[in-house]
């Protein structure tokens, strides 16, 4: 039977994949960049706070980030600029980078130590390797609701963290929120763990969530974020995992029809500076970037937990098939990998985990 030669097949045949599929990714990316315009994000607040007095020299902090500009990551540093310009008088200004443009998480972490950049917010995972302390918040459903996370983080454990990660060269000054991760992928609507069997998940540059998923089945493969899209976009993997501001802010669901809301873990921002660049600094100065990386903590918990829901209803208008778990199914995947609890706790320190577990859990 003669076939008639679609129009564009070409074009199909040239990106190797079939004509179908080209129109199916051409549809998802249309209503994705609908959906994308759709959520709100809330106003930037006011300054809080005096101008502080400065040794009267002026300042220029580069900040980068590994998200994208329609983040809430980046509206966080939006406010954190608006905080140190103002209070500073104009004598310190800050530059914004996103999207790793100066570099990934650990990129930019080495940057700090060196001193080529001032401040970076990477996510805790992938530098368990300098502070292994931080491996407790990889641990699935540590925190079993936002406000658990902000007790710890914001309390005496998340202080002592702080000024732990206040060495090699660098000076730790707050937490924010990158969110509770979600599962998505490009082939099965994902439900329980033995729908995860044999397929490739990208998963951050950290040693237990290669166990998570392992451990439910799948086959993991670290990865920077920086190079993910295209990752997903060529399936040299099959699947991923991030909260939902940042599969939408990512453009995720071009390059992913599934998307699974299983909230295995809470991952924090940490909020970091050269330490060659806060020696020079007035004391005043510190204080005010130490103020400002709170505020700006507090406003972005604010921005990924307003977004939340809504963000779900747009990836799902954008095409993605969103599979929420009932109660019974999130069982499954906690009693799946209560084995890697046993595995991680004594190289975390049992103590540490208890005193987190106990503090999340106080009222
Ligand atoms: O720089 C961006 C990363 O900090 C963040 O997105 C990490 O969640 C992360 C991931 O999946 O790499």
């Amino acid at each position: 039977m003669k076939t008639t030669a679609l129009p564009f097949s070409h074009l199909a045949q040239r990106a190797g994949r079939p004509l179908a599929a080209l129109v199916t990714a051409a549809a998802m990316s249309f209503t994705a960049v609908a959906a994308h315009a759709a959520t709100e994000m809330p106003p930037i607040p006011e300054v809080q706070g005096d101008v502080v007095e400065g040794d009267g020299n002026d300042y220029n902090l580069k900040f980068n980030i590994g998200l994208t500009q329609s983040s809430a990551q980046y509206r966080g540093l939006e406010y954190f600029k608006k905080i140190v310009e103002a209070r500073s008088d104009g004598h310190i200004t800050v530059e914004m980078f996103h999207s790793a443009q100066l570099g990934d998480d650990l990129q930019s972490v080495s940057a700090l130590q060196a001193g080529t950049l001032e401040m970076t917010a990477p996510s805790t995972s992938p530098m368990v390797s300098m502070f292994p302390q931080f491996a407790v918040f990889d641990l699935p459903f540590l925190f079993p609701q936002p406000e658990d996370a902000d007790r710890v983080l914001d309390g005496e454990i998340g202080q002592q963290m702080l000024e732990e990660a206040s060495s090699k060269g660098l000076v730790a000054i707050g937490w924010a929120e990158n969110g509770y991760r979600q599962l998505t992928d490009s082939t099965v609507a994902v439900s329980e763990p033995s729908d995860l069997e044999g397929l490739k998940i990208r998963t951050m540059q950290n040693p237990i969530h290669l166990d998570i998923w392992r451990t439910l089945g799948a086959n993991p493969t670290p990865m920077s974020f920086a190079e993910l899209f295209t990752a997903l976009e060529q399936n040299v993997v099959d699947g991923q995992e991030n909260p939902w501001n940042t599969i939408k802010s990512s453009r995720f669901n071009e390059v992913q029809q599934y998307a699974t809301e299983t909230n295995h873990v809470y991952t924090p921002f940490i909020t970091l500076v050269s330490e060659r660049f806060w020696n020079r600094l007035p004391e005043s100065y510190q204080g005010l970037l130490r103020e400002a990386a709170g505020d700006m903590g507090d406003y972005e918990r604010e921005v990924s937990r307003s977004m939340s829901d809504q963000i779900k209803q747009d990836l799902a208008d954008s095409g993605m098939e969103i599979t929420t778990l009932t109660p019974e199914q999130v069982s499954v995947f906690q009693e799946t990998l209560e084995p890697v609890y046993a595995q991680w706790r004594d190289k975390i320190g049992g103590d540490l985990i208890d005193r987190i577990r106990s503090a999340a859990e106080q009222q």
